[in-house]
């Protein structure tokens, strides 16, 4: 995924740094006639670009409850977040990242493994899609609860959800890097996954029972890519899952859900940009 995202990434446009850069520059006179910025106690002055990162965050914790996600359009990842925000109804400024060319925002929030999706809670940064997940179920605690409150069934959904990134997000990238008896190998892996998941979806509405829950975050993302998969892999997993498309469809109806997935042709024609420009073909 690294290098997919890395690739992702030169179509995307940083608003973030555009905006820093802004800040940096109009900050100068600050740095160069040392006025006072007491009341800034927690300003780095090491650099305008940090000066102009404190900045952006000092005035965020002042207006309270500031949320910002750094994201990208295509990032199954992403989505988890941007459905879990949409379920608490939590309002947050989108900040779109370069991924070929990391801003200093996205270098600062997330210095360890550099990634996105990156949330930033009144100035503090919260990384891993599904941590970030956890952790808006507990700040935002009074409305739509994704993990359930019994700690065996709590243990469950982690479990599956930590399935899906294990096999669902590595064996569908699989599926279009790779040709001949790999693919087939990874299309038949990548079922076989879906049907335990089928299986552990049973009747229930949604994997968290009757109301869409931590494991459906995990999972719903990769269904815009499903299309991708399918073309790519000459295969259809309906054929073989049809609860699961079903189900699918079903959250689809859920506006938390569809305004939170991209365009399966839209993310199917990235792909493919992405396997003739890497020779993946
Ligand atoms: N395990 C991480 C995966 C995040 C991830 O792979 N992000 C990709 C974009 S989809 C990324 O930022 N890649 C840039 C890089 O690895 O340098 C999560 O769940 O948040």
């Amino acid at each position: 995924m690294r290098s997919l995202m890395t690739q992702f990434a030169r179509m995307s446009c940083n608003k973030t740094t555009r905006k820093l850069t802004h800040h940096t520059n109009s900050l100068q006179p600050f740095l160069t006639t040392n006025t006072s910025v007491s009341t800034l106690s927690d300003l780095s002055l090491s650099s305008p670009r940090s000066v102009a990162i404190s900045i952006f965050f000092f005035t965020s914790r002042m207006a309270g409850d500031q949320v910002t996600l750094l994201d990208l359009w295509a990032s199954p990842f992403g989505m988890r977040v941007r459905i879990a925000l949409a379920e608490k109804a939590v309002k947050y400024e989108y900040s779109e990242q370069d991924l070929w060319n990391k801003g200093a925002l996205l270098l600062q929030m997330n210095p360890v493994h550099k990634r996105i999706p990156v949330l930033v809670h009144d100035g503090k940064p919260i990384f891993e899609s599904l941590i970030i997940v956890q952790y808006i179920d507990e700040v935002w605690k009074d409305k739509a609860p994704l993990l359930p409150s019994d700690p065996y069934e709590r243990a469950q959904s982690r479990f599956w959800a930590d399935f899906v990134d294990k096999k669902l997000y590595e064996l569908g990238k699989k599926i279009y890097t790779t040709k001949g008896e790999d693919q087939e190998a990874a299309k038949k892996d990548f079922i076989d996954s879906l049907k335990l998941l089928e299986g552990e979806l049973g009747d229930k509405p949604y994997f968290g029972g009757d109301t869409l829950g931590y494991v459906d975050v995990a999972l719903l993302p990769f269904y815009c890519w499903f299309y991708a998969y399918e073309t790519i892999g000459n295969f259809n997993i309906e054929a073989d899952c049809p609860k699961l498309i079903a189900y699918c469809k079903r959250c689809l109806e859920k506006e938390s859900v569809s305004k939170s997935l991209e365009d399966p042709q839209k993310v199917y024609d990235f792909v493919v940009m992405l396997r003739k420009k890497f020779n993946w073909a």
